[in-house]
């Protein structure tokens, strides 16, 4: 049987996903943006690179809903990046009316619905998902621990010189300014980065992780990554509709897993076709849970200038 995402949001990360799905012949994708003209124009590029990539995938834009009717999936990347002279909370605002308007509208016709957020500020537009759909909490999933181990990863390889897919970084926390990477989580074919380079080195692995967005923003000017996180999205949505088990650091709304309750924030999870089946509990220390507890402190002050 095909299997149907919707995309909602055709720009930059919106799009790279649906390009990235339908290449691997993941699913069909509906891809849905507010701009005129937008999503059907990409959709039929896209349609058209499958004469020469050599997929069959069906993918429809449109700027409304009908057509995401009985989707098995949604990607949420619709809304506004942070403009000059706009605060946090105005973008909260703004993302929050956009995110609920869009997944109330979605949900139509779909059984066991899981819904992957990519929009920002991450964890606080999960819960906007969660409170408007009344989705089961393992059947939303936020994506950012990927993307953010994804950078400490690539930043380990180039440092020690060897490849990415020999590494396994773990980054927790809330996406932003918080988030924890873990080095003694961190490994090289098994072993912690901590026994293969000095601490200072591992520091600043570290503070460039954090500020590994920041710092791809600063050369675009104009826009933030996209490569990086669509390939982040699509690893979930592989992960859920091949029920791969597999274990992905992702926001997920806790209930009093690390002594942290009634707010989503990373954490490593089985992620297979029943969402997030499972979250692992890793043993921190105290800094590390201390640390945690401050990123979930920031998200819960987030959602509490959510409306819905
Ligand atoms: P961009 O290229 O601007 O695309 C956003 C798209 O959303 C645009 O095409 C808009 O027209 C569309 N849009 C706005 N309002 C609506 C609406 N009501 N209905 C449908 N479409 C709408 O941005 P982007 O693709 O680079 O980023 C999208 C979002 O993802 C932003 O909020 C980013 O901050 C976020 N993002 C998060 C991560 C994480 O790691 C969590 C990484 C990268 C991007």
């Amino acid at each position: 049987m095909r299997r149907k995402v919707t995309v909602i949001g055709a720009g930059n990360v919106g799009a790279t996903v649906a390009q990235r799905l339908v290449e691997k012949e993941l699913a069909d994708v509906v891809l849905v943006d507010v701009i005129e003209g937008v999503p059907q124009g990409k959709g039929l590029d896209m349609i058209q690179s499958g004469a020469v990539e050599g997929f069959d995938m069906r993918i429809v834009g449109s700027n409304g809903y009908d057509e995401t009717e009985g989707s098995d999936l949604v990607i949420v990347t619709a809304g506004l990046a942070r403009k000059p002279g706009m605060s946090r909370d105005d973008l909260l605002r703004k993302n929050e009316e956009i995110v609920a308007g869009c997944i109330s509208k979605t949900t139509r016709g779909s059984r066991d619905l899981k819904v992957i957020v990519v929009t920002n500020p991450l964890d606080a537009m999960c819960e906007v998902v969660r409170r408007i759909t009344k989705l089961p909490k393992q059947n939303v999933i936020g994506m950012a621990g990927i993307l953010d181990s994804a950078r400490m990863r690539a930043f380990i390889a180039m440092e020690l010189g060897v490849s990415m897919t020999n590494i396994h970084a773990t980054v927790l926390g809330g996406h932003g300014d918080t988030m924890v990477p873990l080095p003694r989580y961190s490994t090289v074919a098994g072993v912690p980065i901590t026994e293969l380079m000095s601490p200072e080195r591992v520091a600043a692995i570290v503070k460039r992780t954090a500020g590994g967005g920041a710092e791809i923003v600063n050369f675009l000017k104009t826009g933030s990554a996209y490569y990086a996180p669509s390939a982040a999205a699509v690893e979930m949505a592989e992960a859920i509709f091949n029920d791969r088990k597999k274990i992905l650091p992702c926001a997920a709304y806790l209930e009093g897993e690390y002594g942290i309750n009634g707010v989503f924030v990373g954490v490593p999870v089985v992620l297979g076709s029943g969402g997030i089946e499972r979250i692992i509990e890793l043993k921190l220390t105290p800094e590390e849970s201390a640390a945690l507890k401050k990123s979930a402190a920031s998200v819960q002050e987030l959602v509490g200038l959510l409306t819905v």
